[in-house]
């Protein structure tokens, strides 16, 4: 019985209720987010000049992404707070979290998503927990942008990435990432969008080194699609566009947090194509077994750049790859871009065994 629970996962905030602000009135809540597997490349690694090679599959948070890590604990203080209702503006992934969540948790939930441009699996689970959908003529910063003066009602808690303690929830892949290769990876490779991810894991990184659970800091390494890099241009993009509709934003909330992690950990946020995304995308299902959707093959697809350009910098590194949510969000894509499809023949042991023959 003991041994069965040790094995439990108590979700984020309970594993890490001492790096977090918990008080006496926060509750501990969890479906089951964080641990997912540090898992170590057994074939990409061979043609990437880099010592060690892992993909952090966010993938298996209880909704698909990791944005549960956040999701759990803004829900945490806004039931603090007694907020009864929740809000965000979101290109899928994090009306996906807060629904999930604020259903489990009895809050309202309100999503605004752009129109035509989120995955079918994200809008399926908005639908599926029950969450009041609003779809605009318009991109993901302008959805943000109406979200923003929306919270100026304190009725509403705001839990896009704006919300610190989303910020607070995430950064403990970081300590995971740690706790598990006994120190800090060399560098981190990460997709970028909104840029709460790559802030989160930065201030991760540098409080787990205050505390001396690590030795050192990791580089970090951000990817944009080129078609949505506004932190790559400098500027705000008006009309991003990218295949990886999830990294689909044109001015991210957490600009100057992006540049500061970049900075101090003497890092780069630099742009994949689209097609690199896609290449790293087959890639990591093909050849490692991880279906990812395509933003998140976007850290793989800029490790691969890289060590085209710069091989030097990633030699003999510990490198991770935070891949940041499940193919299975946009099953359609697979079939498009995988030239494996299946074969329909007749319910026949002769004909089968003739198809397998062929193959
Ligand atoms: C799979 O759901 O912004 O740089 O509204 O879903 O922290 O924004 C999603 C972002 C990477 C980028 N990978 O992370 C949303 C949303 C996946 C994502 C990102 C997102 P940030």
């Amino acid at each position: 019985m003991k041994q069965i629970g040790s094995l439990m996962n108590l979700g984020v905030i309970q594993n890490y209720k001492k790096y977090l602000p918990v008080n006496k009135n926060t509750p501990i809540i969890t479906m089951g987010e964080g641990q997912t597997p540090l898992i170590k490349s057994t074939n990409i690694i061979n043609s990437i000049n880099c010592s060690n090679l892992y993909f952090k599959f966010e993938g298996c948070n209880p909704t698909g992404s990791f944005k549960d890590r956040g999701m759990v604990f803004a829900i945490a203080k806004a039931l603090e707070t007694k907020s009864k209702i929740i809000a965000c503006a979101s290109t899928g992934n994090t009306s996906a979290s807060a629904a999930a969540y604020g259903a489990r948790f009895g809050l309202k939930t309100i999503v605004i998503v752009p129109n035509g441009k989120i995955a079918s699996g994200k809008l399926a689970q908005a639908i599926a927990y029950g969450a009041k959908i609003i779809s605009i003529d318009g991109n993901f910063d302008q959805g943000l942008s109406i979200i923003r003066e929306l919270s100026d009602d304190n009725n509403v808690t705001i839990v896009n990435s704006i919300n610190p303690f989303r910020i607070e929830g995430q950064k403990t892949a970081a300590f995971e990432i740690i706790d598990e290769l006994g120190d800090s990876p060399d560098s981190l490779f990460i997709p970028v969008g909104n840029a709460g991810n790559i802030t989160a894991y930065w201030k991760g990184f540098t409080e787990y080194l205050k505390y001396e659970k690590s030795s050192k800091l990791p580089i970090l390494m951000g990817y944009q699609a080129e078609g949505a890099a506004p932190l790559v241009k400098g500027e705000p993009i008006e009309k991003p566009e990218t295949i990886a509709s999830a990294i689909r934003i044109g001015n991210p909330a957490s600009w100057e947090s992006a540049i500061a992690a970049r900075n101090e950990s003497g890092g780069l946020i630099d742009s994949v194509t689209d097609d690199e995304i896609l290449s790293a995308y087959e890639m990591l299902a093909s050849q490692e077994g991880i279906f990812c959707e395509p933003a998140s093959a976007a850290s793989l697809a800029g490790l691969i750049k890289t060590n085209l350009i710069n091989p030097q910098s990633i030699k003999d590194k510990t490198i991770v790859c935070v891949v940041t949510g499940s193919g299975l969000k946009e099953p359609e894509l697979a079939e498009k871009q995988f030239n494996s499809k299946p074969i329909n023949i007749k319910p026949e042991l002769e004909t089968v065994k003739e198809a397998i023959m062929n193959l």
